[in-house]
């Protein structure tokens, strides 16, 4: 069972997926009422769903014609790094230009006890299905990266799963990894969707397959494919340092970190799209758009 998000008649409507393709309507104002309802009944969201489901007829559309939304306006989102070996290598290379000698932060953290944890968005910055992913004005090296995310409740339960983009610019990170959080955050780097599935529903969340495929011009330039069961860590090893002493809210989205990461030369292009597929939730596409320079007036403090 998945739930999205989708428009009617300029309205934000809940509604659930289900296995057959069926789209019914829910009475729950957002997926955070549908997580405080079965909290407050001491019940799982699919029995609340499968209840509104039984009581009611399915709309007459097609998933593929509705205008889906972020399936979760999460108040924050998470992510994890360094969690596939994949990403220790690209790190890696991003930070020594190719010239690796000694132990790096990235090889530290892959091994550590405490993983990489940092804000990824917030609830006003974050996009869903079809949204532009915007390229930073002064990166000349930004990729995607496919992420498994996790939607958690304020105790960390870990109450479904979604896709998201953590979108990154390799030359600001490999430059200084201080510089973490412009390489990770600016206007339209993360997206999320285009649906949840529920936990209850998912049989192995160890073993999704992603896939992440880049179009040029409706071609393909870039498919890469990888398997959750290729991560370092636990799902709920990752929650734990994440809720550790630490205040978090009801829908708070945690990304897993990244297994799939084009080749080095690869850099994004406006007009570019994105596909990102993980098995049971989706396709979360979007379009890429290069921002204009920074104004002229603010020039001076840049090269
Ligand atoms: O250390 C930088 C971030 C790594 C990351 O975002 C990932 O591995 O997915
Ligand atoms: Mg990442």
């Amino acid at each position: 069972m998945n739930i999205i998000r989708f428009m009617q008649n300029h309205k934000i409507v809940l509604g659930a997926l289900t296995e057959d393709n069926k789209v019914f309507a829910l009475p729950q104002q957002d997926f955070i009422s549908l997580m405080k309802e079965a909290e407050l009944k001491r019940t799982e969201i699919l029995s609340i769903v499968n209840d509104c489901i039984n009581d009611s007829l399915p709309l007459d559309v097609n998933i593929d014609e509705l205008e889906l939304v972020a399936p979760i306006q999460a108040p924050e989102v998470w992510a994890a790094g360094v969690t596939y070996e994949k990403s220790r290598e690209a790190r890696n290379y991003e930070s020594t230009n190719g010239k690796l000698d000694s132990q790096t932060f990235y090889d530290k953290v892959y091994d550590a006890e405490r993983p990489e944890i940092f804000l990824k968005s917030t609830s006003a910055r974050l996009k869903g299905p079809n949204d532009e992913v915007y390229l930073r004005s002064d990166s000349n090296w930004q990729i995607p990266e496919p992420e498994l995310g996790l939607v958690i409740s304020s105790k960390g339960k870990i109450v479904g799963y979604t896709i998201g983009n953590d979108m990154s610019s390799r030359d600001i990170e490999g430059e200084n990894p201080l510089y973490l959080p412009q390489a990770k955050i600016w206007k339209n780097s993360c997206t999320i969707g285009p649906t949840i599935r529920l936990a209850e529903t998912v049989k192995d969340p160890y073993n999704l397959d992603i896939t992440c495929r880049i179009y040029q011009e409706d071609k393909i330039v870039f498919e890469g494919i990888a398997n959750t069961s290729q991560l370092k860590r636990k799902f709920d090893e990752l929650v734990s340092f994440l809720i550790r002493d630490n205040e978090i809210f009801e829908g708070t989205v945690l990304l897993t970190g990244t297994c799939i990461v084009p080749p080095n030369e690869f850099t994004l292009k406006n007009k570019d799209r994105i596909e990102i597929e993980i098995s049971d939730i989706g396709v979360l596409s979007n379009p890429v758009k290069q921002q204009v320079p920074y104004p002229a007036m603010f020039s001076k403090f840049i090269d």
